[in-house]
């Protein structure tokens, strides 16, 4: 029972570590030092540019943060965040800080649903593009000439590493590192709790 026990904290630290070490997921806090408020100079604007500064990949985090008297929602379309109908919502968070992670590719459409907040310039869209670490797609066939039959191919793998040159190191390997290290911290803080 105990090794059963065990078994599974350890795979299930395994699994964590693995999810950690292949995101890289970024936290944005909307409006950076403004906040989310109502009327922010510029109107409307004032958060499209904030927006469009950044690019957003699936799996960031949107950090709302905000003074008592406003919300966060989640709007169902382009058409109800063009209209301010705040309550064409999916979503209302009242407590600020509001995390929303962009869970998903496409347009995510923000608003505060205090009557008058999002005409007044409280509404943010993003454009959410796929994860880096997604592999890219891969060249449109055709584009690789063939070789003439009868003849060795060339080799398009990279030169051979000079002798000495150190290969780069791969990514994530930090953070490979920790979480080996909290594997093993972790098994012995079970280990010595219970038994
Ligand atoms: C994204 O998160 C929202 C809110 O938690 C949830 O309702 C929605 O189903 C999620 N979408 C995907 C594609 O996981
Ligand atoms: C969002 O990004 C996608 C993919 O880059 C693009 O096709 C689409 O037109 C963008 N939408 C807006 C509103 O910019
Ligand atoms: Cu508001």
């Amino acid at each position: 029972m105990a090794q059963l026990l065990n078994m599974v904290i350890l795979v299930a630290i395994a699994v964590s570590a693995t999810i950690l070490t292949g995101t890289e997921a970024a936290e944005y806090t909307v409006g950076d030092s403004t906040g989310w408020i109502s009327a922010p100079t510029g109107g409307a604007s004032f958060y499209s540019d904030w927006a469009s500064t950044i690019t957003f990949r699936e799996g960031d985090i949107l950090e709302f943060r905000f003074s008592s008297g406003h919300t966060v929602a989640e709007l169902n379309d382009k058409a109800s965040f063009d209209s301010c109908s705040v309550d064409q919502n999916k979503e209302v968070l009242t407590s600020s800080p509001a995390k929303i992670t962009l869970n998903r590719t496409g347009e995510f459409y923000f608003a505060c649903t205090i009557t008058g907040h999002c005409s007044s310039g409280q509404k943010l869209s993003v454009n959410v593009t796929a994860s880096s670490s997604s592999p890219s797609s891969p060249p449109a066939s055709g584009t690789t000439p063939t070789p003439p039959s009868g003849e060795a191919a060339p080799t398009p793998q990279s030169p051979p590493a000079e002798p000495g040159s150190t290969p780069p190191p791969s990514p994530g390997s930090a953070t490979s590192l920790v979480a080996t290290f909290s594997l093993v911290f972790t098994t012995l803080v079970v280990n010595s709790l219970f038994f």
